[in-house]
């Protein structure tokens, strides 16, 4: 699990998780937390607390599964924006989030599911705060 005060180093870059294609899979546009292959939405509620709900491949009701948490204290007026991609191109979909001080932090997707889905974060950039969008 990541918590806004995790940080680890830098992880060597792995080869992509077997049978996960890295130019179709993590994407910010199809991002794909757990591996499968599915496209999941990432949510956080009031509380702070980051959510997976993992697509099934299925439709209507059935096209998210259960919800599993993968972070927490990530409050609305401390973290200011989240984005899905795949930054350290592992093949697997990352977070990266900035503060509202302007530090962007890279949180590295495992591929796993639940309190393993995320490694430590790092330090990836200051003064963002200066952006309005970022993508
Ligand atoms: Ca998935
Ligand atoms: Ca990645």
């Amino acid at each position: 699990m990541f918590t806004r005060t995790s940080v680890a180093p830098r992880r060597p870059v792995r080869a992509p998780a077997a049978g996960v294609d890295r130019w179709s899979s993590g994407s910010q546009s199809r991002p794909d937390y757990n591996g499968d292959g599915h496209t999941d939405v990432l949510a956080r509620d009031p509380n702070g607390d980051v959510w997976v709900y993992p697509g099934t491949g299925g439709t209507g009701t059935g096209t998210l599964g259960n919800s599993y948490l993968v972070g927490t204290g990530f409050w609305r007026d401390s973290w200011t924006h989240m984005y899905s991609t795949d930054l350290n191109n592992d093949g697997r979909t990352d977070i990266v989030a900035r503060t509202k001080e302007g530090e962007l932090h890279l949180f590295p997707g495992t591929g796993g599911t639940g309190a393993d889905s995320f490694s430590g974060r790092y330090l990836i950039g200051v003064g963002w705060n200066y952006y309005d969008v970022i993508l």
